[in-house]
């Protein structure tokens, strides 16, 4: 059975701003929400757990057999394998509930391939889709990554590790070393819409350790427009889907970030997972 995957972006579209309307009923009020803690520095509300059953409610109805993993709930395989569904009901928790700025983000996978997008920004009601090989684009425009090669006109973002993360030896000094001889760096503070804006061009690059859940969307409007994303070594998907260790970036500054992470201590596979 053939799927138009234009239908199921306009399904996709519309969920994600039926989200983004529950998510800013909560974030106007983002002074009273109620903060659960999943770990250091890791936070819940309960707008990411109704978002999250929002987006499940309305993909199943319309999408009964496709599987689902998302952030604050078990995962469901469904009998069809083959499409699932990698929702974060919203990136950038730690922004969402300080009132600064968050995404929500969709994306759906064919075995091995993420096949659609998308990435709402609702409080910028930013809305970013993408179909592989037929573009990316943000409220219309399509999108394309910047072109900037000069190293003093870089500008990378990144996030700040806490202690505990594999990667977080040496990760200050690296910091600096990336930082010294660059435009400038950016916290974001959501790894999803970090990834938006290097498609978008507003970032030339943006490395970090972080989730696959969160970035499948955003890492799919790279490369329709026209980045690069390996791990910090330079290894395709089937290492940075699963040890979250990516690199996003137009060629120049994925050059200038491979360089400076070369000598960082090699992450590797765990285990092979299918995602
Ligand atoms: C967040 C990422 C961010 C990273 C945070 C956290 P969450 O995801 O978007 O880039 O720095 O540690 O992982 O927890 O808000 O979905």
């Amino acid at each position: 059975m053939s799927i138009s995957y234009d239908a199921v972006l306009d399904d996709m579209l519309a969920v994600a701003r039926e989200a983004g309307s529950l998510t800013q009923a909560h974030f106007k009020r983002f002074r009273d929400l109620e903060i659960g803690i999943k770990g250091p520095a890791d936070f819940v509300s309960d707008a990411d757990r109704e978002s999250e059953l929002l987006i499940r409610r309305y993909l199943f109805e319309r999408y009964p057999g496709w599987s689902f993993t998302g952030e604050e709930f078990p995962p469901v395989d469904h009998e069809d394998q083959e499409y699932r569904w990698l929702v974060d009901p919203i990136d950038g928790t730690t922004n969402f509930i300080n009132g600064q700025h968050y995404t929500i983000s969709i994306a759906l996978r064919r075995g091995n391939t993420t096949v659609a997008g998308v990435l709402y920004n609702p409080p910028a009601d930013e809305m970013f889709s993408g179909i592989a090989g037929q573009g990316a684009f943000m409220n219309g425009e399509r999108l394309s990554v910047s072109g900037q090669a000069d190293i003093g006109l870089m500008m990378v973002g990144t996030g700040l590790p806490i202690p505990g993360l594999s990667l977080y030896p040496g990760a200050y000094e690296r910091l600096d070393a990336i930082r010294a001889p660059i435009g400038g760096v950016r916290i974001v503070g959501s790894a999803a819409n970090s990834c938006a804006y290097v498609a978008l061009g507003r970032l030339t690059g943006y490395f970090e350790e972080t989730g696959f859940v969160d970035t499948a969307a955003g890492i799919l409007f790279v490369e329709e427009a026209g980045g690069i994303v390996t791990d910090w070594w330079g290894r395709g998907p089937e290492y940075y889907e699963q040890t979250g260790a990516m690199i996003v970036a137009n060629r120049a500054t994925h050059a200038y970030l491979i360089d400076k992470l070369k000598d960082v201590p090699r992450k590797e596979l765990k285990h092979a997972k299918g995602l």
